[in-house]
């Protein structure tokens, strides 16, 4: 265990980097992608209650509201100021973007990041962006999320791993992990699970919250979703479609997609899933799942997106059928000519 906890010698420089950016008596902003989700938040939340021991003051701006399923990771004593929008980042002193390899996934606050005085901070395990946020990055795609830096940024700076913030580092890797189910369930991230659930985790707790607390919205979403899945079973695809409109039906938010895209890619043969959701305003949102053997993100990229070689994603303009026609076309072209092989 002690071995597997041992900080990386690159991630070690890049968080010396990064600490010798900070100071105390310091405001910053902390900011991560459009629709936050476990590892956004979490990263977020344990980053702000961890430089708060480092005397520098954190506030949370993000593109979008905050998920009504990650209120409690707030807590009383973090600040979210997203509602100020890109004008609250100009009244701190730095900003740290976590779980963000491109500037273009801040959506709204894009412009005012790229125009600020001094370049961003990164936290961050996605594939390289094209256009990153920031020079200073403390980013790896071998961790299994972004908060298995911020626990490591934790580590090299003798800081404490309280429970609210074991709570939140624990959120992240369950949820980017799909419950330590995927591929970057290493044995990294275990021994830092471990490490969280000694720091008093609880583990039956945090899935009661996390997946056992949804709005009923969510599963008849999951139910209008399901009803359109389609399978090509020649090249291994499967894909679902969600109409503009079905989470105001339903009541719910783009975070109650999580998951969606995990019943395509679980059909016997499937090698590459695709879930369409139809923005409404002439844009269809396109999430991309595979399996060991297929690198998604070369798909992704082809329109303009990315992410991980499992998981990416992409925002495509057009029409639904039209967009849905024109990726799988190209999906079958890059798997027949080997060209997502990884
Ligand atoms: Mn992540």
């Amino acid at each position: 265990m002690a071995d597997l906890l041992a900080v990386p010698a690159a991630r070690r420089d890049a968080i010396a980097r990064l600490a010798a950016a900070l100071r105390p008596g310091m405001t910053v902003a902390l900011s991560t992608h459009i629709n936050a989700d476990g590892d956004g938040c979490g990263s977020q939340t344990a980053l702000a209650r961890l430089l708060a021991q480092m005397g520098v003051r954190a506030v949370i701006v993000n593109p979008t509201p905050w998920p009504e399923l990650f209120r409690w990771l707030l807590g009383d004593d973090v600040e979210d100021r997203t509602a100020d929008g890109a004008a609250a980042l100009a009244r701190v002193d730095r900003l740290i973007v976590l779980d963000i390899s491109d500037v273009r996934r801040l959506g709204v606050l894009a412009d005012a990041v790229r125009a600020l005085p001094q370049d961003a901070l990164v936290i961050d395990h996605h594939l390289p962006g094209e256009e990153p946020p920031g020079a200073t990055m403390l980013a790896d795609t071998a961790a299994c999320a972004t908060a298995e830096l911020v626990f490591d940024f934790a580590r090299e700076r003798g800081l404490t791993i309280s429970t609210p913030i074991a709570k939140s580092l624990y959120t992240a890797l369950v949820t980017d992990t799909g419950g330590f189910r995927f591929g970057n369930t290493s044995p990294r991230c275990l021994a830092v699970a471990a490490e969280l659930l000694s720091a008093g985790v609880d583990p039956e707790q945090m899935y009661a919250r996390i997946y056992g607390s949804v709005p009923l919205g969510r599963l008849h979403l999951l139910r209008d979703a399901l009803d359109t899945l389609q399978v090509d079973r020649p090249h291994g695809i499967a894909w679902v479609r969600v109409q503009a409109g079905a989470l105001e039906k339903h009541g719910v938010s783009s975070e109650d997609l999580d998951g969606v895209a995990e019943y395509p890619r679980s059909v016997a043969g499937v090698r590459l899933a695709l879930l369409f959701r139809d923005l409404g305003h002439g844009k269809v949102k396109i999430s991309f799942r595979s399996v060991q053997g297929v690198n998604v993100n070369a798909l992704a990229r082809v329109f303009g997106g990315g992410g991980h070689a499992r998981a990416s994603g992409a925002m495509v303009a057009g029409a639904l059928d039209e967009v849905e026609t024109r990726v799988l076309t190209e999906a079958r072209r890059l798997l027949e000519t080997g060209q997502l092989a990884d």
